[in-house]
């Protein structure tokens, strides 16, 4: 896939199904833990600097921002989970609008979901892709942040990741850095597979 950065604009932040954009193009939501590197995944995959950061107010408004990619595709940064400072309302806020959106949208055409490769995923995490299993959704699961552990380590934290998950055959996992593009290719080979 062939993507022109500089054909990449935030359509809308929103919050409800009326707020969603009309484009007649497929949808990739991004889901994940706030501070996996989903801005910064997005930045990379894009080659734009600072993108995905524009309208990300970590802890205040949480909102499903819609970003039009060459009018390939829309990428849909979902607001992240488990970030504490967030109120019991909040998060049920969150997760009324990230359910609605995910459950509704015929748009939707796979979810990539992003896991801390240093860590064992948490509770949320196992709790997100079962939501997704649940209701068919397909997944890309990306394992971010793979600079920061030895590059023979890398292997066997992805086979804990798909343990713990119980990853499905039909979903992909792959290992990611937003200090490099070299990934790239390979990731937008997954998303098309899906548009
Ligand atoms: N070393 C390294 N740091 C990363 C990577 N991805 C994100 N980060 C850092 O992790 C922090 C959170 O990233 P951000 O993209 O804002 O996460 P978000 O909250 O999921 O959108 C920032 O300090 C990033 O620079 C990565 O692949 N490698
Ligand atoms: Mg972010």
């Amino acid at each position: 896939m062939d993507i022109n950065p500089n054909n990449v604009e935030i359509i809308i932040s929103a919050v409800k199904p009326e707020q969603y954009p009309d484009t007649g193009l497929k949808e990739v939501a991004l889901a994940g833990r706030s501070n996996v590197g989903k801005s910064s995944f997005i930045n990379t995959m894009i080659k734009r600097k600072s993108m995905a950061r524009i309208s990300s107010k970590p802890g205040k408004t949480q909102t499903l921002n819609f970003f039009n990619i060459d009018e390939q595709l829309v990428f849909v940064d979902v607001p992240g989970y488990g970030y504490a400072k967030v109120s019991k309302t909040e998060r049920e806020r969150w997760g009324k609008m990230i359910e609605t959106y995910l459950t509704t949208r015929e748009d939707l055409a796979v979810v990539i979901q992003l896991i801390d490769i240093r860590h064992e995923p948490t509770q949320d995490d196992v709790l997100m892709y079962d939501f997704l299993k649940h209701y068919e959704i397909p997944a890309i699961i990306i394992a971010t942040k793979e600079d920061k552990i030895p590059k023979g380590k890398v292997q066997k934290h992805l086979k804990a990741i798909r343990q713990t998950l119980e990853i499905d055959s039909h979903d992909t996992l792959i290992s990611y850095s937003s200090l490099s593009k070299e990934k790239n290719p390979l990731i937008w080979q997954a998303i098309e597979s899906y548009l």
